[in-house]
């Protein structure tokens, strides 16, 4: 759910931004790097700042940006970009103030997840993906740092899954879902 959240205000924020983008002010840092800023609610903290690669003018590029969603002056996702691509990003899901989600991507494409969903700055569930696709949850329910329960997906469906009691990294027990 908070996810879902997140997702829904990124949109309003992402829109809010792209909007303003044209009266946003860009600060002059270095050849390749102008920094711009937003401040969406006009409550005097910076909701929406980003670094723009100007060399080119005809085809700017986006280095890095950072979002506040709820407006508390903390920034709820942070993201670096890579020849005008999403390379990573984290995000902070619960706005707490600790971040909570990282992506990775290659080409602009996801190919990594990782989650603390239980326990404050301790990843649980690491999702890895494949044509944007998922094809392996790996999830630590015994908050021992280590996964021990894995799903394997085919086509997008689950497809089988794997414990493994005594987490030495062998599965010892299968399950399988898709017949
Ligand atoms: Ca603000
Ligand atoms: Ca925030
Ligand atoms: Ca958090």
């Amino acid at each position: 759910m908070p996810i879902l959240i997140l997702n829904i205000l990124l949109v309003l924020v992402l829109c809010g931004c792209a909007a303003k983008v044209k009266n946003g002010t860009g600060t002059f840092k270095s050849e390749k790097e102008t920094v711009y800023n937003l401040d969406i609610n006009n409550d005097g903290k910076v909701d929406c700042l980003w670094a723009q690669d100007l060399s080119d003018p005809k085809n700017p590029k986006t280095i890095w940006r950072k979002d506040d969603l709820n407006f508390d002056g903390k920034f709820d996702i942070e993201q670096n970009f890579k020849f005008g691509k999403i390379s990573d990003e984290k995000m902070d899901l619960d706005f707490d103030g600790i971040f909570d989600a990282y992506n990775q991507y290659i080409d602009g494409v996801l190919v990594k997840s990782e989650y603390a969903l239980t326990a404050k700055n301790k990843t649980d569930l690491w999702i890895y993906y494949k044509d944007g696709k998922v094809i392996k949850k790996e999830i630590d329910t015994k908050g021992k740092g280590k996964p021990d329960y894995f799903e394997f997906y085919e086509n997008s469906k689950l497809d089988r899954i794997g414990i493994d009691y005594d987490l030495d990294g062998i599965i010892d027990r299968w399950e399988k879902k898709n017949d």
